[in-house]
């Protein structure tokens, strides 16, 4: 070692050849960058770099090493490099070994390796969306956003999102750790396993390789909850979606008319099924040019919009980044005037081939590019379009490079840093969301602007959300789509879910009921399929089922107040609606082996079904006493038990003491409230809807008491506790 040099939050670490500069942030968040690789720039970062906590410090360690102590993290450095992760009562997290990278002859970029290991019983879940989760098990995972070209299941990856944060979850603690570089990588991870009694425990292993980007890193150490509220503050609060959007909304590919839409629409007011928004696919484009429409299918966009808009159904326009180039039509015209297509070295227009043929790319990594692509959404807001489905962002482009995608050497303009398409192809949809994002936001800013992406990157939840992408129609399929959204919402994107009924083909009855009753869950409840799959309507699969999907519905729609309660939470505390069932005790074992079963916000726990023929499953509970919210039946967890999943329904338990806002039957806020156990207390917070663009009203804090028999809801606040200004139903009683 060289030597040291103490700085604010910590300070740089002086190796032979090489130094590591180490930074506490006043948020927790511990920084380490090698060789001069600091903070920023970051497309991660929701601003700038926090500051560092003045009250951490470098002092020396044993055996010639340095560490710096924080409140809650203490960074051990070795004399060789190797840097450790510790809690504050000094039980290792993570142990980094010495990074390698190798410059390249002629120079440019270096590539990398960092090896890590992390506790034998440690598992990590996260980077992006992935498919086979949510638990991540031993195996490669890349890190490069990919249109896997046709319906995936569990066994397909990389998909359409992914991004380089793990939260891996151990006996000792949770940490979350974040490599911030958007270059193309591997993570090949290895679940450790434990000697149980004989022979040593083997560590879990993380070894990710990255073709380039700055050797830096931020882990973030605490509770799960604790851990995504940091990482909320550092990479941006989730953008809050419009009440609507938490409703249910149902999309194709190839409506292919206006009459069509009506059919479909009609179809669920005739059978009083709840309807909040329509999706139009690329089918209603004119010649498949996003920002058109076509005349002759689709001729009073703008008046369907606004009869669907007073029976209280948003349209969704689908909006695609290529475009198509040909002179004369109207967005490339306008795009080339600024300059703002992607080129190649040589300076000519990088041409791929998507839908409407031979097209050019608008590079959003340029701020004016940005500015000016937001600005053609008002053309989408002039046809009535409430909100925003970003699809083909990976960028996807047929087969003309021979990877779906733009070449590597494409030039890009990074902020003005300029690069090529290796560094900016896995932000290239966070860019775009943040154009659409940003432009809703001058166009209209008295709505809140509703964008869901296929792809994107840490920190798009500032702009939107996003959805599983082209999941294929199989018992296989709907496994995932859970894994998806779990596994997003660790790595801070609250907002997603499935094509419900999956993308290709024809579910059967039961698993397109069984998809129906997990997405009605989900925060994204969308029923949507592929040009030539089977229809989607509820109708569609008899009587039975449309029974059965019309209680789903109606249960989505009474919740709506917790989902919009958990909307405001999530771009307040960070914490995602949908949680695996491990969040609130992540030392429990067993939980962390729970892969078919979720939190809904702290008060709800959700079974899906996801095999065929079952009716009845094992659930395995968090403590505390459970009901289940049709019989009402009381369990008590830790555990596993046993609960009826009778085609009728899925299993929801809900918390004792639980107090839940949902919508009574004259649509006004009531509160549900769980009979806490006797001898206990429960609670709830409630954010009633400002429905507006702003950031809402405060928090309303609920405690329930049980006395004897009965149960005491009050309202807490500043000046004491006061009686709740809903109707409150009490249940669980017995
Ligand atoms: O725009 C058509 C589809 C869309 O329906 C789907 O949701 C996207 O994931 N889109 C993919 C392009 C076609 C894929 C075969």
């Amino acid at each position: 070692m060289a030597g040291v040099e103490p700085g604010p939050g910590g300070g740089v670490i002086r190796f032979g050849r090489s130094e590591l500069r180490i930074t506490v942030t006043v948020n927790g968040a511990v920084f380490w960058g090698w060789d001069g690789a600091g903070p920023e720039p970051s497309y991660a970062l929701a601003g700038s770099c926090p500051e560092p906590d003045p009250r951490a410090v470098l002092e020396p360690d044993k055996d010639g090493g340095w560490r710096v102590v924080a409140e809650r993290v203490t960074v051990v450095v070795s004399r060789h490099g190797a840097v450790q992760v510790c809690t504050p009562g000094g039980v290792t997290l993570r142990h980094d070994l010495p990074p390698r990278w190798w410059e390249p002859v002629g120079g440019g970029t270096a590539r990398w390796l960092q090896r890590s290991e992390v506790a034998a019983d440690a598992r990590f879940f996260g980077l992006g969306g992935r498919a086979s989760g949510p638990r991540l098990r031993s195996g490669s995972y890349r890190l490069w956003n990919t249109d896997p070209g046709r319906a995936f299941g569990p066994e397909v990856d990389p998909l359409y999102l992914t991004m380089p944060v793990q939260l891996v979850v151990a006996d000792a603690g949770t940490h979350l750790v974040f490599h911030d570089s958007t270059w193309d990588g591997t993570v090949v991870l290895r679940e450790g396993e434990e000697g149980a009694g004989s022979g040593h425990d083997r560590a879990g292993r993380c070894e990710l390789r990255m073709d380039g980007g700055p050797l830096r890193c931020w882990v973030i150490v605490g509770t799960p909850a604790r851990v995504l509220a940091t990482w909320a503050s550092l990479t941006g609060v989730p953008a809050l979606p419009p009440a609507w959007a938490l409703g249910h909304h149902h999309a194709r590919w190839g409506f292919g008319s206006e009459q069509e839409v009506r059919r479909v629409v009609a179809g669920y007011q005739e059978r009083d099924l709840p309807l909040d928004a329509v999706h139009l696919d690329i089918d209603h484009y004119d010649g498949d040019q996003v920002f058109t429409v076509d005349q002759e299918r689709f001729p009073k966009l703008p008046v369907l919009a606004e009869e669907l808009r007073r029976d209280g159904i948003r349209l969704v326009s689908i909006v695609d980044p290529a475009v198509k180039a040909a002179p004369g039509n109207a967005v490339y015209d306008g795009g080339s005037a600024r300059d703002a297509f992607v080129r190649d070295g040589s300076g000519r227009e990088v041409r791929g081939v998507v839908w409407a043929g031979e097209s050019v790319f608008p590079d959003f990594t340029r701020a004016r590019v940005r500015e000016w692509w937001g600005g053609l959404y008002a053309e989408r807001l002039a046809q009535g379009f409430a909100g925003f489905w970003h699809d083909m962002n990976e960028p996807t482009s047929f087969s003309a490079f021979g990877e779906p995608t733009l070449p590597r050497s494409a030039r890009h303009d990074l902020e003005g840093r300029g690069g090529d398409h290796r560094e900016a192809h896995n932000v290239y949809a966070l860019c775009m969301a943040r154009a659409g994002y940003e432009g809703l936001r001058e166009l209209a800013p008295e709505e809140r602007p509703f964008v869901f992406s296929r792809s994107g990157w840490a920190g798009m939840q500032r702009y939107g959300g996003t959805w599983s992408g082209d999941v294929a129609t199989g018992w296989p399929g709907l496994r995932a789509s859970l894994s998806l959204v779990l596994g997003l919402g660790l790595c801070g994107v609250p907002y997603s879910g499935p094509d419900v009924g999956g993308f290709d083909g024809s579910p059967s009855p039961e698993l397109y009921l069984r998809w129906f009753q997990l997405g009605a869950y989900l925060p994204l409840f969308r029923t949507h399929a592929g040009l030539r799959a089977g229809r989607r309507e509820p109708w569609e699969f008899g009587a039975e089922v449309l029974e059965h999907a019309r209680v789903a519905l109606l249960e989505r729609r009474r919740l709506l107040p917790y989902w919009v309660t958990l909307a405001y939470l999530a771009r307040r505390t960070g914490a995602p609606y949908v949680r695996p069932v491990w969040w609130g005790s992540p030392e429990d074992r067993a939980l962390r082996g729970c892969e078919d079963a979720f939190l809904l916000g702290d008060a709800l726990l959700v079974a899906p079904v996801l095999d065929p023929g079952v009716k009845r499953r094992a659930v395995q509970l968090p403590r505390g006493r459970w009901y289940d919210t049709v019989t009402e039946e009381a369990y008590e967890g830790p555990g596993q038990v046993y609960v009826n999943a009778p085609l009728s329904r899925i299993p929801v338990l809900a918390r004792a003491g639980a107090v839940i806002p949902v919508r009574g039957a004259d649509g006004e806020v009531e509160l549900e409230v769980w009979a806490p156990a006797r001898g206990r207390t429960g609670g709830g917070l409630v954010v009633p809807d400002a429905g507006d663009g702003g950031d809402g009203p405060e928090t309303e804090r609920y405690v329930a008491r049980r006395q004897g028999r009965s149960v005491v809801v009050t309202r807490e606040r500043e000046g004491g506790s006061a009686q709740p200004p809903y109707p409150v139903r009490v249940r669980g009683l017995g």
